[in-house]
């Protein structure tokens, strides 16, 4: 082993490297937490509206802290190989278990670093069992993260061992490398939700100037459906369906805001959108704002062909079903006749090709 090597394996080096792999991992972990609550949310959990750029700065973190979590997860893993392949494999039951926790925690941790990764970089590969597994095997990763910190805690607060002249170079080395990688990777994918960072952010995905298309009018099988001249927006109320053409809607009372599309991709991008706002398509449905809404897509089957909106957000008047975008008449790919552009909501959550409403 060379100088290089022998300074990198030292704990101290592996203790640097823990605890901002802790960081990282923690801020993935709650904001990802986060974002499932907000998909999936239980009774006791409600989500603001406000501030309307919120979701897209805890979305963009959780990617961008995933990602950091890479290369230091790798490094991590470099300065205690000799040990995992130490002998005897076995030294007592404390060992044993200690060993095996480590073996849960990095493969559930690489698990979740590797299937995040390929969601962003391949827009969905699965099906619905990715969302569930991801989230199921957080709840692994951190569990063993914590027993892992817990029995590493006396080494980590112990006494720093001296830094020896020579060596310590050699590990200060590495951990620069480690931080000029993890920085590199954060700079080079972060463009896709941080604007100011966009034009250096060779890699980043997503960062052109127009607005991106996640599944198309195509893909989702709704061209000729959403250019029906037959098409109508119902509205289901307990007191009855009422539909509206599309001039219907445009002569409703309009709302222009400027809104984001976060998507839990981490690409996040700004847009003008303007169309009815749902405290006004409400009230001209016979219905209160307020009111929990069901929303369906003409899209059949596919995961994110229906949600739900909350009654906040049902009630807030930047909450459009949106008709135009950036001065234009919706195109089929953005969700032609008319989508739900919320504020502070999830990218999956803002349905395209609305056909119906339903108002609890
Ligand atoms: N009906 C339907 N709506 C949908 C989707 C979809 O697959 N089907 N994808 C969602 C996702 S994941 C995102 S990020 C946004 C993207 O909107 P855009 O394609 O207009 O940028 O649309 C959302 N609305
Ligand atoms: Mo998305």
């Amino acid at each position: 082993m060379n100088r290089f090597h022998a300074a990198a394996h030292s704990p101290a080096v592996t203790t640097r490297i823990g605890v901002a792999l802790g960081i990282a991992f923690g801020i993935c972990f709650l904001t990802g937490l986060l974002s499932h609550l907000i998909q999936h949310p239980p009774g006791w959990f409600g989500w603001p509206s406000r501030p309307v750029h919120l979701y897209r700065i805890t979305q963009g973190l959780h990617v961008i802290s995933g990602i950091a979590s890479i290369p230091l997860l790798l490094a991590k893993l470099w300065t205690v190989y000799p040990k995992l392949f130490e002998k005897p494999p076995v030294r007592s039951v404390a060992h044993a278990l200690e060993r095996l926790s480590i073996l849960v925690l990095s493969g559930a941790a690489f698990f979740e670093l590797v299937t995040g990764l390929l969601n962003v970089a391949q827009n969905y590969p699965w099906d619905f069992y990715f969302p569930s597994l991801h989230y199921a095997v957080a709840w692994i990763a951190i569990g063993s993260v914590v027993v892992h910190v817990a029995v590493k805690l006396p080494i980590v607060r112990g006494p720093k061992e001296p830094e020896k002249p020579s060596p310590g170079l050699s590990r200060r080395g590495f951990l620069r490398s480690t931080w000029l990688v993890t920085g590199v990777a954060v700079v080079a994918t972060a463009g896709a939700t941080v604007p100011l960072l966009r034009n250096i952010s060779g890699l980043s995905w997503r960062s052109g100037k127009d607005l991106p298309v996640n599944r198309t009018a195509a893909a989702a099988g709704v061209l000729d459906t959403a250019r029906d001249p037959a098409w109508r927006l119902e509205v289901a109320t307990a007191a009855g369906t009422r539909s509206f053409t599309r001039a219907e809607l445009a002569a409703l009372p309009q709302t222009t805001a400027e809104l984001p599309i976060a998507c839990v991709e981490g690409w996040s991008h700004s847009a003008v959108w303007s169309g009815v706002a749902f405290p006004d398509l409400l009230r001209a449905a016979g219905a209160e704002p307020g009111a929990e809404v069901r929303v369906l897509s003409l899209e059949r089957g596919g995961l994110y062909a229906t949600s739900e909106l909350p009654g906040t957000h049902t009630a807030d008047p930047l909450t459009l079903l949106a008709l135009t975008l950036d001065g234009e008449e919706l195109p089929p790919d953005h969700g032609y006749p008319c989508r739900v552009i919320a504020p502070n909501r999830p990218g999956v959550l803002q349905t395209k090709w609305v056909r119906r409403l339903e108002v609890r």
